[in-house]
């Protein structure tokens, strides 16, 4: 009787130390590295999450919002204002907006000679945002662009001789200008004419009618 009391005891007092040592240490650890763990992780990964989201949220708009109003601009060349032509002259202002200022050019039918100064009122140089004003028949405009492209920089974007064309300034830079003239006379025959810019992928925007009369 004494020896099997005396044994389950020992058993008890065995199994209490035995959970009693083993329940606190892991209970222990378990607390103390599942916390810390916890709150570094929080506390790191979704934070620089969150601001890069909103880093990208802050610049998507922006940069949607700044397309958005150029391309409204960009295809409204026929809704752009006619050129004010005076003494048989004109001015046309290309910008680092890719751009033209004018949207049609009306030569009065008086003029013997007619002169477009190309000002080009932005400040990147020429191989990334030249301008140049080419006249060609609006029949003419993809091969004369064509050429022009094939023709390269140094030629003005420009295929030389190239019989399609009325008249062409040279391609000029940010606060650069230019000058061309020729004899309205040159556009009396087919048409319509267009006036535009050859350097690449401009024309599709940079571009507008040009008669006389
Ligand atoms: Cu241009």
């Amino acid at each position: 009787m004494n020896f099997k009391i005396t044994l389950t005891a020992a058993a008890c007092a065995l199994a209490l130390a035995a959970c009693g040592n083993h329940e606190t240490p892991t209970d222990d650890t378990g607390t103390s590295t599942a916390a810390p763990a916890e709150t570094t992780t929080e506390a790191t990964t979704p934070a620089p999450a969150t601001t890069v989201a909103g880093a990208m949220e802050s610049t998507m708009p922006a940069s949607n919002a700044s397309t958005g109003t150029a391309m409204p601009a960009a295809t409204a060349g026929s809704d752009k204002p006619a050129a004010v032509v005076e003494n048989c002259s004109t001015q046309i202002d290309g910008t680092d907006a890719m751009q033209f200022d004018v949207g049609s050019i009306a030569i009065p039918a008086s003029c013997s000679k007619f002169t477009i100064t190309l000002k080009h009122t932005g400040t990147m140089p020429v191989a990334a945002m030249g301008h140049n004003v080419v006249i060609a028949e609006a029949g003419d405009m993809a091969g004369v662009l064509a050429d022009g492209i094939g023709a390269g920089v140094a030629n003005d974007y420009v295929k030389p001789g190239d019989a399609r064309i009325v008249a062409h300034t040279k391609l000029v830079g940010g606060g650069e200008s230019t000058t061309v003239s020729f004899d309205p006379a040159k556009l009396k025959d087919g048409g319509p004419y267009e006036f535009f810019c050859s350097f690449p992928g401009h024309a599709t925007v940079m571009k507008g009618s040009i008669s006389v009369g």
